[in-house]
């Protein structure tokens, strides 16, 4: 072998290991949800995941739920051996027919739709681990701390990865705000419309007191404006 061929073979044996690692993180966190569905009970429970790019085996990755601040559960949810495609979003939900309802006409954004275990058991405290074969690749929350009064609790709400208040959890992630979904029948009517969904065509300021009131609006974008003087 020359010396040549040798500087190769040793640059490509060098850079196996960090083909694999770009490898892993073809898969991202989206999504926590801890929804109070008109149908109660873990119905709300569901994780949204995007691929960044082609998996061809969903398979090798994994979701662990950190319950109560007790450190890792390990990996308790084995994805279905699917492809999946770059930029597709993938939901994992206790209750699909709940979600498909909650979800409204938003459904249709989630192009693959798994059923979840029971394992998907997050109350809006627990940390979230998602596993590439075997190994944890990305973390939500802090395993060894219960969520419950921290700045990344999302009881009866939701989690979503998005440019943040950088004093919590990087600056990574928004939130819907604690209780947010109660007594809500769709993520439209809630006061905390999952941020994945495009709103519907009927949006706009719904408050007859601000100065760009739209009286065909029927949902309240957050766009209203108000005057100064009406400021208290
Ligand atoms: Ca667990
Ligand atoms: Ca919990
Ligand atoms: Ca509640």
């Amino acid at each position: 072998m020359t010396f040549k061929n040798k500087l190769f073979f040793t640059f490509f044996f060098l850079l196996t290991p960090f083909v694999f690692l770009a490898q892993s993180s073809n898969l991202v966190l989206t999504g926590i949800m801890d929804f109070t569905v008109p149908s109660g009970g873990s119905n709300g429970k569901a994780i949204h995941l995007t691929a960044t790019d082609t998996i061809a085996d969903l398979s090798i990755y994994g979701i662990g739920v950190a319950n109560n601040g007790g450190g890792t559960d390990g990996q308790e949810y084995t994805f279905d051996p699917i492809s999946v495609l770059p930029g597709e979003q993938i939901i994992v939900a206790r209750s699909i027919p709940s979600m498909t309802s909650y979800f409204d006409t938003c459904f249709v954004e989630f192009n693959h739709v798994l059923q979840a275990t029971s394992s998907i058991s997050q109350n809006g405290d627990d940390a979230i681990e998602l596993f590439f074969n075997g190994n944890v690749i990305e973390t939500f929350g802090d395993i060894n701390i219960d969520g419950t009064g921290q700045c990344w609790e999302y009881t009866d709400s939701w989690a979503y990865k998005d440019v943040g208040d950088t004093s919590c959890l990087g600056g990574n992630w928004i939130f819907g705000g604690v209780d947010c979904t109660d007594g809500s029948t769709t993520s439209y009517s809630s006061n905390c419309p999952y941020p994945l969904c495009p709103l519907p065509p009927s949006s706009g300021c719904t408050d007859p007191f601000a100065l760009n009131y739209d009286p065909l609006a029927t949902f309240n974008d957050g766009s209203c404006l108000y005057s100064c003087l009406f400021l208290k």
